[in-house]
């Protein structure tokens, strides 16, 4: 079992990042220091972690606000912390806006990553006792059919700029350990619910819209397939793989719970209904039948078999309790909503971390 002293999480003010630093300290007991290296984009929230910085700030965790696409800011904290391990999640995460603005993307996901990898084997220079994860996604592998599933040997096949960004820095990563043999991991996961999500995925995004009573946008038929895990599920995952996985091994992580997205969005407002009150037929009249997203890739289907082989793992929440706690979540957290959304946050960032990076 791999033990770390300081690891430097990218893109932990994100969705999941900021699940996985609380998950880190308060679930798997991490007993070191974790700093959180994120620019704060739109998408970044250092309020999603205030319970963390209250408790833990400036003795074991360390928020540091840089941006992954200045090299020379990423060697300064790699020279400032002597990390040993780094769990690399900082994207531009939403297929949608990758469409409309690509540039970010390979910015960031891909020059980003390539300044991460850089900055781990300067510093880092022959070392085996330290691990560099990548957090990357199933769209690497494509749209399938009606049959089948993604392993870690189907072969590569991207199909939207986000998901050729991810792709490409999947490749850097592995090549980064097969030519400099720099000891990496790297996961592969399905699409993530939980509390935290920024309102523009599909989860979030129809529960804020039911809860304001605006039209749930349905892309195409509707008939577009996901598989859904936990995102506490999709951690304990990266963990496992980060302390007790293959150096130069990928690992598909995923809920091995396919949903058409209509499907879903019934069952949502069906809890919906339930949580808040609503008339489910009120909020079944919001649905709206939208343009298709361009290139639209059609099913995603993991197959973790693997991880739960080699490594013991399994998903912990069922998706009915994982849907309820993220309904009830958002319920609970208008907040935290409001603040995302009218960019009141930001006010929060500059006085917080204006001095910092
Ligand atoms: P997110 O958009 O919620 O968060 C991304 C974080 O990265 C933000 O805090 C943002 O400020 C930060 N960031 C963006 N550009 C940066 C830059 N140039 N420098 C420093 N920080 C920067 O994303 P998420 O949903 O939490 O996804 C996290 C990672 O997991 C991504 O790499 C994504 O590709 C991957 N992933 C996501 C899912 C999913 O369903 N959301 C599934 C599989 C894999
Ligand atoms: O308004 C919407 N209406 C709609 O029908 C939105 C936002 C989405 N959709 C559809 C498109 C997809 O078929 O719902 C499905 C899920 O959409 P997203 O939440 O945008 O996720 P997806 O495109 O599947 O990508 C997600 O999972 C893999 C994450 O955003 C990625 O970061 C991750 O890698």
């Amino acid at each position: 079992m791999r033990k770390f002293n300081t690891i430097i999480v990218t893109g932990g003010a994100g969705f999941i990042g900021s699940n996985l630093i609380r998950y880190l300290f308060n679930t798997a007991r991490f007993g070191g220091r974790i700093v959180n290296l994120d620019c704060l984009t739109y998408a970044g929230n250092p309020d999603s972690l205030s319970d963390i910085e209250a408790e833990r700030g400036g003795k074991t965790y360390f928020p540091e606000k840089t941006d992954i696409r200045n090299a020379e800011a990423v060697r300064a904290i790699f020279a400032k912390y002597a990390p040993d391990a780094v769990c690399h999640l900082a994207a531009e995460s939403h297929v949608d806006r990758s469409i409309h603005g690509p540039r970010d993307f390979i910015e960031t996901n891909v020059m980003g990553t390539f300044n991460l990898l850089e900055a781990a084997r300067e510093a880092w220079k022959d070392r085996e006792d330290v691990l560099f994860h990548h957090v990357s996604t199933d769209e690497v592998f494509g749209s399938l059919g009606d049959s089948g599933y993604f392993t870690e040997t189907t072969p590569y096949d991207p199909r939207s700029p986000y998901s050729a960004s991810k792709a490409a820095s999947d490749h850097l990563v592995m090549a980064w350990h097969h030519t400099y043999r720099m000891p990496v991991t790297l996961t592969n996961c399905s699409n993530n619910y939980g509390p935290y999500q920024f309102p523009e995925k599909l989860i979030p995004l129809m529960i804020m819209n039911m809860v304001e009573g605006k039209a749930l946008p349905v892309y195409g038929d509707g008939k577009n397939i996901r598989d859904w895990v936990y995102v506490e599920d999709h951690n304990s995952a990266v963990w496992k793989v980060m302390t007790e996985g293959k150096t130069g091994e990928t690992y598909n992580i995923g809920g091995e719970n396919e949903w058409e997205n209509l499907k879903l969005l019934h069952r949502l407002i069906e809890i919906v209904a339930a949580e808040s009150n609503k008339d489910p037929e009120a909020l079944r009249a919001l649905i709206a039948y939208v343009k298709d997203r361009p290139g639209h890739d059609r099913r995603y289907a993991i197959d973790c078999s693997k991880l739960k082989r080699e490594l013991g793992w399994k998903q912990g929440m069922s998706f009915e309790e994982g849907l309820k706690a993220t309904v009830r979540w958002y319920l609970a957290n208008p907040r935290w909503i409001a603040r995302v959304k009218s960019g009141e946050y930001r006010n929060w960032v500059e006085k917080n971390y204006g001095s910092r990076g």
